[in-house]
């Protein structure tokens, strides 16, 4: 009889307000107490190797392809020529991988404030972390915040692949960092921010979006599904300067992307923007 393990991985779920998800495991790989945080690779049962920070699920190996496909290549077959982009956090890899499907690309730079994330990622996470040696990359071990405050008109793609509000990434959410990465991107420029789940965090969603009207000339809202996260979806602030979320896509680029996929195509990305009504009523008149 194969072994069939019967440990449990409970989530700490300290912002869903007494809900949670348990995922079962079959080896621990790896946890180590960084400056900053609990860092945990597992192998789980159903959803492959997965990275937890302080007890939060971040990334499993099966589901992945939701929030970094659709992180990277919404903003990317927006814009027409995304040639600087900046990864905001995001030291497992996954959004770099994406970022450096698209052949325009010439710098891509990552600003993870947690080099033992990169360093257990790159050991036990392949899949998600084989971007790091491209040319094109620089990583910046560095607080995302200050980073993108020091310098203007510097990208034309940010991408803050964050974790929750809580802990390190806080001030990933506020105002000011909402202000600094208009300024940090040229002037047709496009942000997509880590934004959470409409069932969960409806507060945070609404507070984003104001910042998002505050600074950016195209504000928007856009959601996926990824299963480990809580209620099997997340969500995106699409902080734009110029661009419109669909009127602009470029269709043709984003279908030949596709044949490299498996989660994002054109018709994906225009559907990502339609949201329920519970919460497009509460974003009416601030984005919608
Ligand atoms: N509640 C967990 C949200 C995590 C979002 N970021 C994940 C990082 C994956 N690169």
């Amino acid at each position: 009889m194969p072994f069939e393990s019967s440990i449990w991985i409970e989530e700490l779920y300290e912002m869903e307000n007494g809900r949670t998800m348990k995922l079962k495991v079959t080896d621990k790989l790896a946890t180590y107490d960084s400056k900053f945080q609990r860092i945990e690779i597992y192998d789980t049962k159903a959803f492959g190797r997965m990275l937890v920070l302080d007890g939060v699920f971040m990334t499993t190996e099966v589901d992945e392809m939701g929030y970094h496909e659709m992180l990277a290549h919404v903003p990317m077959c927006v814009h027409p020529n995304p040639k600087r982009v900046l990864v905001i956090g995001g030291g497992d890899g996954g959004t770099l991988r994406e970022v450096l499907k698209h052949k325009e690309v010439e710098k891509a730079d990552i600003c993870e404030i947690d080099g033992d994330v990169i360093r257990l990622c790159r050991e036990y996470m392949p899949a998600l972390s084989c971007s790091f040696d491209d040319p094109r990359v620089t990583v910046y071990t560095e607080d995302g915040a200050k980073f993108i405050a020091e310098r203007k008109k510097a990208y034309d793609i940010i991408l803050v692949d964050s974790s929750d509000p809580i802990g390190p990434a806080a001030v990933l959410f506020s105002e000011e960092f909402y202000k600094n990465l208009s300024e940090c991107l040229d002037d047709d420029g496009i942000a997509s921010t880590q934004s959470e789940s409409i069932f969960y965090h409806p507060n945070v969603i609404i507070t984003l979006a104001q910042y998002n009207k505050k600074f950016f000339k195209v504000p928007s809202y856009y959601f996926t599904m990824v299963p480990t996260y809580p209620s099997g979806m997340i969500g995106f602030s699409f902080c734009s300067k110029k661009y419109h979320p669909i009127k602009d896509l470029k269709e043709e680029k984003a279908k030949a992307l596709t044949r490299q996929l498996r989660y994002y195509n054109p018709d994906i990305h225009r559907g990502a923007f339609a949201l329920p009504q519970f919460i497009r009523s509460k974003l009416e008149g601030i984005i919608y």
